[in-house]
């Protein structure tokens, strides 16, 4: 297993991630807020349903959507209703990378809560050529979603993926990705930001392939992966979920490689408190004076 992250970061880094739920090994004892402040997305992932929903339990939705001026007071309200809240992230409904607005609440954050764990969820797709700004808006652990390193399996999970301004069909969008993805990873750890993989569950589609890809995603420098199970919905509306036999399997597999994190609650892009714990989303937008409106995806 390749742990140069953790030899070469020391204090500071195994400090950070000691208090991040989704990281340490407290996860219950920490909270989160997701800031729910981006829309869009430049891939097409064939699982992928984000959007509007109040009440949906899963990731890729918020009730609304929140400026990125507006997420300090958020975060200060969250902090009052769930002081055990650490971290500060952003993760949806959209890809946190492909507008500008995910960076810019996080920036906003960091000035006015330096101590908080600021995290990002990304596909990965735009790591590389936004790590300066994911530096500068002080962000310390990184989320990169990786399906495949296999491109024809990438490319069976997401056929489409827009990058600078064009779009890429089949297998060289799985190719791009892939290699978009790592080079990421890469580059994110040697910058001293923990990296966690987080790999949905595809029977049949990468069921076999997990190891591969631990193996890969260790090689270029992640921190930890999570094994996500597919909810079969949108154009993989009529794959099955794994089985709780097939998911500790994979997990079994993926831990030759790394260690595997396994109290994900699958989120909802405006989820606040502890992980498993009470929601505390419908208390902190509750009168809140700006509401949830602005679209900017
Ligand atoms: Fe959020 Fe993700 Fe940061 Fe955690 S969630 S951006 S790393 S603060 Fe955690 Fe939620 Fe699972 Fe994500 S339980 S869906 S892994
Ligand atoms: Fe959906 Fe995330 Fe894929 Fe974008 S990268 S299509 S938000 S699952």
């Amino acid at each position: 297993m390749k742990a140069s992250g953790r030899l070469r970061l020391g204090k500071q880094y195994l400090e950070t991630i000691g208090r991040h739920p989704c990281f340490g090994q407290a996860p219950r004892n920490y909270g989160r807020i997701h800031l729910p402040v981006a829309p869009a997305c430049n891939l097409a992932c064939q699982f992928c349903s984000r959007g509007l929903n109040s009440l949906a339990n899963r990731p890729g939705v918020a009730a609304g959507l929140l400026r990125p001026e507006e997420a300090p007071d958020v975060v200060g309200r969250a902090l009052a209703f769930c002081p055990e809240i650490t971290v500060v992230g952003v993760a949806g409904p959209g890809d946190a990378l492909a507008s500008h607005h995910g960076l810019e609440a996080l920036k906003c954050v960091h000035e006015r809560f330096p101590s908080l764990i600021k995290c990002l969820s990304t596909n990965g797709l735009l790591l590389v050529d936004k790590l300066d700004q994911i530096l500068e808006a002080g962000v310390k652990t990184l989320t990169v979603t990786v399906n495949a390193v296999d491109p024809e399996i990438a490319a069976e999970i997401t056929p489409c993926v827009v990058y600078k301004q064009e779009s890429c069909l089949g297998r060289p969008a799985g190719e791009l990705l892939i290699t978009n993805q790592l080079a990421g990873i890469a580059l994110a750890a040697l910058s001293g930001i923990a990296v966690k993989v987080n790999t949905v569950l595809i029977p049949d589609v990468n069921s076999d392939h997990i190891g591969q890809l631990a193996k890969a995603v260790a090689g270029a420098g992640a921190e930890r992966i999570n094994i996500i199970p597919l909810i079969p919905q949108h154009k993989m509306n009529d794959k099955k979920a794994p089985s709780c036999t097939e998911l500790q399997e994979t997990r079994k597999e993926a831990e030759k490689y790394l260690p595997v994190f396994k109290h994900c609650r699958q989120c909802r892009a405006d989820s606040i408190g502890k992980l498993g714990g009470k929601d505390y989303r419908f208390e902190v937008y509750k009168d809140l004076e700006v509401p949830m409106t602005f679209s900017h995806g």
